[in-house]
């Protein structure tokens, strides 16, 4: 069990109100989750206190040899839990990890490609306020605006027309798999690397529930924290069939390996210094948990969640787009209820629900009010809920809805939000403990 003694009172206050947030309420932020206490235990361990700049065996500090065994063992455990041949779990995030990635196999200037933040794609795409869209030159690909799927159509012709150096595969808000190998032939069409950043749905597809990207794509980049259920972070991948893919710029034989070079060195020093060693003890035990087949299960049952919750929706006269999910996420347009995604936020927000306003492909609406929300089940799966459940997170949600305007009605379902919370509880040891 894992025991909190904090005697700086603000700070303790300040971690209680949010224990208290997280157990009474509904999360339901498609990119959260709740780590195991195992996880939370390795965070707040004292491998914080070291640096370890470098990689194991070959760092530029004294002292590393139990901090190298944790990083051997993350690594151990992704190259089990993915089937990769190489992976970096020293980036502190998704963006670092996209970082490396990008510096790794571009120069300031070339041209990327990736999916519209707009219509569901990520930041690090691509998008003119992020260093992505600074650095390089971008071309986005959409949605189409009838099925809200990827339209191949344009992603070939744009591909063809500008010829990117790098095309981007995945999004934040897409509630559709991948065909990876459609993409593989487009960028081999133009000799472009191929990237897939996996963040949101990498615990489903360690889970082999969705398409694998490594077969077909040069790099692989996620979070560890999200349907992976891990402590906050990325890391890098690179698959078996790397050696062998056409068009990748680098001597015939022992690319892997000059590849590798070239990604860890970008990783660090090129973009980070010390890596946080607490972070990769803690991904270490959660990538144990990944592997085993509880995780599997827990996986089927957030994609059987969404597609409740999904079918819900719709029955009631919501507009979800692509019509479901195939993964842990739905991304509803509100715009035939007359709501923004703010107002919808805020009035969940008061009922204990918490959601994202999101952009809807096509959306009308500024990206500060939008015309949607996204739902993701990741969390209140860890929680034990199942189908039943998603059928009363409904009837809250609709009801909330409903009633935006009314305080009153907000407050009460609050009330119901937390009785109903209490009977999943997830962090009631440690509230207990807290002294
Ligand atoms: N902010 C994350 C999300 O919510 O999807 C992506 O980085």
């Amino acid at each position: 069990m894992l025991e909190i003694k904090l005697n700086d009172q603000e700070a303790k206050e300040i971690l209680l109100k949010e224990i208290l947030r997280q157990e009474e309420g509904l999360e339901l932020i498609a990119s959260e989750n709740y780590v195991s206490l195992d996880v939370l235990n390795a965070l707040g361990s004292v491998l914080t206190n070291k640096y370890a700049e470098g990689y194991p065996g070959k760092r530029y500090y004294g002292g590393c040899e139990f901090v190298d065994m944790a990083e051997d063992l993350a690594r151990d455990r992704v190259k089990k839990l993915f089937g990769c041949e190489y992976v970096n779990v020293q980036p502190h995030s998704g963006s670092q990890a996209n970082m490396a990635v990008y510096f790794s196999i571009l120069k300031p200037g070339d041209k990327i490609m990736g999916l519209n933040l707009a219509h569901g794609g990520h930041l690090t795409h691509g998008s003119p306020v992020n260093f992505s869209g600074r650095f390089f030159e971008v071309i986005s690909y959409n949605v189409r605006e009838d099925n809200q799927l990827v339209d191949f159509d344009q992603v070939e012709s744009l591909a063809k027309q500008n010829k990117p150096k790098a095309i981007v595969i995945g999004a934040s808000a897409y509630p559709r798999d991948w065909d990876y190998k459609k993409f593989r032939e487009i960028a081999d069409s133009i000799g472009a690397y191929l990237i897939a950043d996996i963040a949101h749905p990498a615990g489903l597809i360690a889970s082999k529930l969705l398409n694998d990207p490594l077969p077909y794509c040069d790099f692989v980049t996620t979070t560890t924290h999200k349907t992976l259920r891990g402590p906050r972070g990325g890391m890098i991948m690179i698959g078996k069939d790397f050696e062998n893919r056409e068009g990748i710029r680098a001597p015939k034989s022992g690319r892997l390996k000059m590849m590798s070079e070239i990604i860890d060195s970008n990783v660090m020093p090129g973009i980070q210094g010390g890596p946080l060693m607490h972070v990769i003890l803690a991904k270490a035990v959660a990538f144990g948990e990944a592997l085993r087949p509880e995780f599997v299960e827990y996986s089927k049952q957030v994609i059987k969640n969404a597609q409740r919750l999904a079918t819900r929706f719709i029955e009631k006269g919501y507009k979800v787009t692509t019509n479901g999910t195939d993964n842990h996420l739905i991304l509803i347009d509100l715009r035939s209820k007359g709501l923004t995604g703010k107002q919808a936020e805020d009035a969940l927000g008061l009922a204990g629900i918490t959601v994202n306003k999101n952009m809807v492909p096509y959306d009308t609406q500024s990206p500060m009010v939008t015309s949607g929300i996204r739902i993701g089940t990741p969390a209140v799966t860890t929680r034990g809920m199942k189908e039943p459940e998603m059928d009363i997170i409904f009837n809250f949600i609709d009801s909330a809805l409903s009633n935006v305007n009314d305080t009153q009605k907000l407050n009460s379902i609050r009330e119901e939000v937390k009785q109903f919370c209490s009977k999943f509880p997830i962090y009631k040891e440690l509230l207990n403990s807290i002294s």
